[in-house]
């Protein structure tokens, strides 16, 4: 990880001025460049009229003069009527009328719509009316317009109308009162410290900003996994400062509640949804928590699942938990989401019928038609749990008497969880645009959320998105584009993937076109290559599934209750799910889908192992066997991100200097990390199956030296957890004060970067020092003088990879580039422990260097 980039930051000076921590995102106004500015410039008005006073209208006016500013140069000034200079005008589509401006909206918007239109008031000079069917939508117009002003699509004459697919566009945070973040990767949370909310919000204002404009419109500010004293009456002034913050900007708060409130926070007996105690008391809490925050736009429950309790205490149904309290919310005009996430998570493993991916459909097919119409069943896009490859959830299909919402996670729980660069529209965009065939040939996911399918008017699109006080949100600056893509997508669903990343792009990066091409690029590889490294052919992430969730455990989702299982052995993998032999899944599909999938054939290479188990002699569609198509598949994933380190290298000097610098860190951390992926899954499969490498590759390392065949003083021999995760025979450790490993060069003479494999817990923080090259050379050379004379180095292991162990997750590398070495030649590490951090060394590998 530690690659000395500074290196090359110190010799280069950068061509692009101002550093960036990236907190700005895609709301950057940063200026446009030469002739696009002067075109600009000349189309955005001198004034901004704003009709009447709500805070929404309010913001809206002064982000447009903001963002003018900023992408223009050029100051609008906000006026109490038009007069003879070019005007903004922004109001609702009602206030129009009244203010008699010259320009009516005509055809009413629907739903969050705004229109933008030029207009003319007689011979006055040319304006623009930016009008919103309600308050919130003035911002999303200005919003609009400031985007099509960054990426130099204004135009004289303006005619824009636009109205979201649905109007749940919602995000949820798996946020704690103690301000830790349940699957968040950027920080602790932005609402929620030491039991209470925050008392400097000024992130949430800026988070509210973001949301605005993306057009969502609610946001879930405590745990799925929730605490029940978000229900105490104590607890509402802190909720209302929240919603006091987010409202302005249209962003309506949602509560996660736990379904046992009654009895835990109530003092009742029972949380039974039938008793009628229970039905009294949803309806006076959720009326108390309307005298707080009169606009709540809902409740989240995740009820039955993951140790949750829920109706099954009672044998009552999904349906009688849900309607209790969306009945209690119906006359404040709140919506209630239950989850469709209800599975048992201690199923037998043994039984080859047991199914998770069964689990919703089971639950909630036979109750469609029980639900109250302020109820949404809020839908995991896939049937496991945002795993690197699903198919649709069959539930999609299942259900037409009642609301949906797809739930998307944004947060990279599976995906690498902020270390590495995966963008996840293309995936989603894949389960959007599947056509479930549920009414002949043409409903598609985002038709039946949206609610067009079936007339069901009240579903839409949730992100998971867990953002935190880190600068730019997310940890990962690429990990942006993410929360930038759910909140396009919310909006409109037909946008390509292309388009969003090109918008994305430009708006956080600026309209470079090598810097474009080069991001648009990685981007859009990126979820197929994490896919290629980490689970391929529907193998589901093959992660630390009981632990971490983020390192390589080819096994760990394997004899255990939790289902998501892949049923590898020595002879096949893959889960049968057909109806034939298997679970039975496929017939969750329509008969028309159930056929593609019910066939070995027609079923798409990237799904067949999570709906058939295979040998691993069997030929694939692409003409390989399972067992070749495994191995390839992790090295062109590894290879492909070896090659985005050197793409981004070349826009060095394009690219602002803070975010050059950390995004590279980053893609040199990915790099490594494909690496251990792909020699773990690679190396699994290999033993498992006893069949070779048809390109040699698996087993044979060029310039690897294993740190236990080394020469080691105080080094000990360790074991890495899973086996596969360890190179060679496992790893050394130290459990002395200090240890050395002597590794001998045994190749021709030239230059190399030198890479070592080291383990990094988050016990400690032990110290490295290496040194490459003969004894005597130069010993003193400083890592960062120059590439060139770098012989020597030290790091500490203090990053805080998720685990403790030495494993997948904690197994990490050090590049010393540039060495000169000769035959002979040795290779000293010295380990220095701290505490439980054991200094320990998987391998030692020598490459070409800058290869
Ligand atoms: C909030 C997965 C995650 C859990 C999460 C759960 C859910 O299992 O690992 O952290 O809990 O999904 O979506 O409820």
């Amino acid at each position: 990880m530690r690659t000395l980039i500074s290196l090359a930051l110190v010799i280069i000076v950068p061509a692009v001025a101002g550093a960036e921590d990236g907190h700005a995102a895609w709301l950057r106004y940063a200026p446009l460049d030469g002739a696009a500015r002067t075109r600009a410039a000349a189309l955005v008005p001198d004034t901004v009229v704003t009709l009447g006073d709500a805070a929404p209208v309010l913001k809206a006016r002064d982000e447009l003069i903001r963002g003018i500013r900023g992408i223009t140069g050029r100051d609008v000034r906000p006026a109490d009527a038009m007069g003879n200079e070019r005007t903004i005008v922004l109001g609702t589509a009602a206030s129009f009328p009244a203010a008699s401006v010259g320009y009516t909206i005509g055809q009413p918007l629907g739903r969050d719509g705004y229109a933008i239109e030029s207009f003319r008031r007689g011979s006055a000079p040319p304006a623009v009316a930016i009008a919103g069917e309600r308050d919130r939508a003035v911002l999303y117009g200005v919003f609009a317009y400031l985007r099509r002003l960054s990426l130099g699509q204004l135009t004289a004459d303006l005619r824009e109308r636009s109205e979201p697919a649905a109007p749940v566009r919602w995000l949820n945070h798996w946020e704690n009162v103690d301000g830790t973040i349940e699957r968040g990767y950027g920080g602790r949370s932005i609402f929620w410290e030491g039991g209470k909310v925050r008392d400097d919000l000024r992130l949430v204002d800026d988070y509210g900003r973001l949301l605005a404009s993306l057009g969502i419109n609610g946001l879930s500010i405590n745990n799925v996994n929730a605490n029940p004293v978000f229900l105490t009456r104590e607890f509402l002034p802190q909720i209302a400062r929240v919603a006091g913050v987010l409202r302005p900007w249209g962003v309506q708060v949602v509560l996660s509640v736990d379904f046992a409130s009654p009895q835990k926070v109530g003092g009742l007996q029972t949380y039974d949804p039938l008793d009628p105690g229970v039905v009294d008391w949803w309806k006076k809490t959720i009326d108390t928590v309307y005298t707080s925050v009169p606009d709540l736009a809902g409740i989240v429950l995740k009820a039955d699942s993951e140790g949750r309790v829920g109706p099954s205490a009672y044998k009552r149904t999904h349906a009688d938990a849900a309607n209790v309290i969306a009945r209690a919310l119906k006359p404040h005009g709140g919506v209630f989401c239950y989850r469709g996430f209800v599975y048992d998570h201690r199923m037998d493993w043994r039984n080859l019928e047991n199914d998770r991916a069964r689990a919703a459909y089971d639950n909630f097919k036979s109750l469609d038609g029980q639900f109250d119409d302020n109820v949404i069943i809020q839908i995991k896009h896939g049937p496991i749990d945002f795993q690197v490859r699903e198919p649709a959830s069959p539930l999609f299909g299942a259900l037409q008497k009642t609301n949906e919402a797809i739930e998307l996670q944004i947060t990279q729980e599976y995906f690498g969880q902020g270390r590495h660069t995966v963008f996840l529209v293309p995936m989603w965009k894949e389960t959007l645009d599947f056509d479930m065939q549920v009414k002949g040939p043409g409903t598609t996911v985002k038709q039946i959320v949206s609610g067009r399918t079936w007339g069901n008017p009240t579903g839409g699109f949730i992100g998971v998105s867990n953002v935190g006080r880190d600068p730019n949100w997310f940890g990962n600056h690429m990990s942006q584009a993410n929360l930038y893509g759910f909140g396009r997508l919310a909006w409109n669903p037909d946008l390509t993937s292309k388009e969003i990343i090109d918008e994305w792009t430009r708006l956080t990066f600026g309209s470079d076109p090598r810097v474009v091409e080069t991001v648009d690029a990685l981007q859009l590889s990126s979820w197929r290559v994490f896919e290629n490294y980490t689970g391929p052919l529907g193998l589901q992430t093959l992660t630390d599934i009981v632990g971490n969730h983020f390192g390589v455990s080819v096994e760990a989702s394997e004899r255990n209750g939790w289902g998501q299982w892949h049923r590898a052995d020595e002879k096949g993998v893959g889960m049968d799910r057909t109806v034939a032999t298997g679970t039975g899944y496929i017939k969750q599909y329509s008969p028309a889908v159930a056929k593609v999938y019910e066939s070995v054939d027609a079923t798409p290479d990237d799904l067949v192992l999570f709906l058939h188990h295979l040998p691993y002699t069997h030929k694939l569609r692409s003409g390989k066997t399972v067992v070749q198509f495994i191995y390839d598949s992790h090295y062109d994933g590894a290879d492909a991100v070896a090659g985005w380190v050197r793409d981004w290298k070349t826009l060095e000097g394009r690219v602002d200097a803070e975010r050059y610098a950390a995004i590279l860190k980053q893609l040199e951390y990915q790099a490594g990390a494909a690496v251990v992926w792909r020699d773990a899954v690679a190396r699994w499969f290999h033993r498992t199956s006893g069949i070779p490498d048809a390109a040699g590759r698996v087993g044979t390392y060029p310039g690897r030296m294993e740190a236990e065949a080394a020469t080691l003083e105080g080094y000990v021999p360790a074991q890495v957890t899973p086996w596969e995760a360890g190179s060679g025979e496992g790893a050394v450790e130290c459990k002395a004060q200090k240890c050395t490993a002597t590794f001998r060069h045994s190749g021709q003479a030239g230059r190399y970067d030198v890479i070592v494999q080291y383990f990094d817990v988050n016990t400690g923080a032990a110290r490295y020092s290496l040194r490459a090259g003969t004894a005597g050379r130069s010993a003193s050379a400083a890592p960062d003088q120059s590439a060139a004379s770098a012989r020597q180095a030290q790091w500490t292991a203090d990053d805080r990879f998720p685990t403790r162990r030495l494993d997948g997750a904690s197994s990490t590398r050090f590049i010393l580039p540039d060495v000169a070495l000769k035959p002979g030649d040795s290779i000293v590490i010295e380990g220095t422990p701290d505490g439980a951090e054991t200094a320990a060394l998987d391998y030692v590998e020598i490459r070409k260097a800058g290869g």
